[in-house]
């Protein structure tokens, strides 16, 4: 017989995927250079192909995020041939990222740039992107702008709103029933000075404005030190208003590191407030659950692999939350106690649970030998390695 444990470890897992980034496959550094791994995707069918992977030993991750301007090189297109990739690898295309911060012409912004033209371009590609989703029926087109500046002075920022708020509106009114627009903050880089969508307040807002298919991403990187992220998700879920996450860890600005490799404490107290949401409201928060680290060290898929076991963990960690005791302890301001219940959970061992659930799924108890030995690295890596040490150039 199962215990209680075990009960919720296998409940909390059943409901758990989240979504990989494609750009996580392929080569990517930091804005010093690049160290090229001989394994890294090339193409967009070696992403679905190491997704796939990834998928096949952790059973959480059915669709892949895609990049318009780094997986679609023909745009509208290119929809064929990702959706028969699509079907062949038996992973979903995800949330849609338009880009709109990569060409030349975005220098100065795309929906703040002052030039009419150019917001009129960003505009009709945002709408291509959503085209895109459409096409592929994936829900989330999901929105990051690099809109800036880095002086003080140069920019007007009322008016850079003004136009954020209309050519959001404008994307909206593309959306199909049942898609969403996710709006992405970061408070600053590549602008140093001010970003257009610098915080969640501003991030909300726009959603707001934007319409009501619109909803908040929260990227863990994207914070100033210290920020209390999981008071963010609280008030987000509270307003109906959180769409999705972008995980990565950070010690220092947006660092892109695995998740939770620094602080799975604090990832761990973002699912607790989504959990502990879920328990009072006796509903289902619907959140799009999305990786997007730059793991330029590590291999791409056994650090994936990585990613997803330890999301799995520390989700089935907060599922083990006592909420009962953890209301009745908020409610007497019972601090210690109160506590503890979060602590407790913390620190159970839930690794022999997980095994038994992997195992109840026909999965490998251990995804990560099980894809060492497999032999794939091995084989994409000779492949794939003259493509990937002469191509230094670009994150597609
Ligand atoms: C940004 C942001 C976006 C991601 C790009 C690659 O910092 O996190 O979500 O698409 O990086
Ligand atoms: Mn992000
Ligand atoms: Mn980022």
């Amino acid at each position: 017989m199962q215990s209680k444990m075990t009960d919720k470890v296998f409940g909390a897992l059943d409901a758990f995927c989240i979504e990989l980034p494609s750009w996580g496959f392929a080569n990517t550094g930091t804005r010093f250079g690049k160290f090229l791994q001989p394994a890294a995707a090339t193409t967009i069918e070696e992403k679905f192909s190491d997704a796939a992977q990834v998928h096949a030993v952790t059973g959480a991750c059915p669709s892949i995020a895609l990049h318009v301007l780094w997986d679609f090189p023909r745009g509208l297109e290119s929809v064929g041939e990702i959706s028969a990739l699509a079907n062949r690898y038996g992973i979903k295309p995800g949330s849609i990222n338009p880009n709109l911060f990569q060409d030349q012409v975005y220098k100065y912004g795309s929906f703040g740039n002052p030039d009419e033209e150019i917001r009129r371009q960003a505009l009709q590609h945002a709408k291509d992107s959503t085209k895109i989703g459409r096409q592929l029926h994936s829900r989330d087109i999901s929105f990051w702008f690099a809109d800036g500046s880095n002086y003080p002075g140069t920019a007007n920022v009322r008016q850079r709103k003004n136009w954020f708020e209309e050519c959001l509106r404008a994307a909206h009114g593309e959306l199909a029933a049942g898609q969403r627009m996710l709006v992405e903050y970061k408070p600053f880089e590549p602008a140093f000075y001010h970003t257009d969508i610098a915080d969640w307040g501003m991030a909300l807002l726009l959603a707001r404005a934007a319409g009501p298919q619109a909803k908040v991403l929260v990227d863990t990187g994207h914070h100033y030190l210290s920020q209390n992220i999981e008071q963010i998700v609280a008030w987000l879920l509270s307003e109906d208003m959180l769409g999705g996450f972008h995980f990565n860890d950070r010690r220092y600005a947006d660092d892109d590191l695995t998740m939770a490799s620094i602080d799975p404490y604090q990832v761990f107290r973002i699912f607790h407030e989504i959990l502990y949401f879920e328990w009072e409201t006796k509903t289902r928060a619907d959140i799009a659950y999305m990786v997007d680290q730059s793991h330029n060290l590590k291999g791409k898929i056994p650090a994936m692999i990585q990613t997803v076991k330890v999301a799995q963990e520390l989700f089935a960690k907060a599922a083990l939350v006592d909420h009962k005791h953890l209301a009745a302890s908020q409610q007497k301001c019972d601090l210690i106690p109160a506590e503890s219940v979060l602590q407790d959970a913390f620190s159970t061992d839930v690794r022999p649970a997980i095994r038994e659930w992997r195992a109840s799924k026909g999965l490998p108890a251990d995804p990560m030998q099980a894809f060492l030995d497999s032999g794939y690295l091995e084989r994409v890596s000779e492949e794939r390695a003259s493509r990937n040490m002469s191509s230094a150039s670009s994150y597609a």
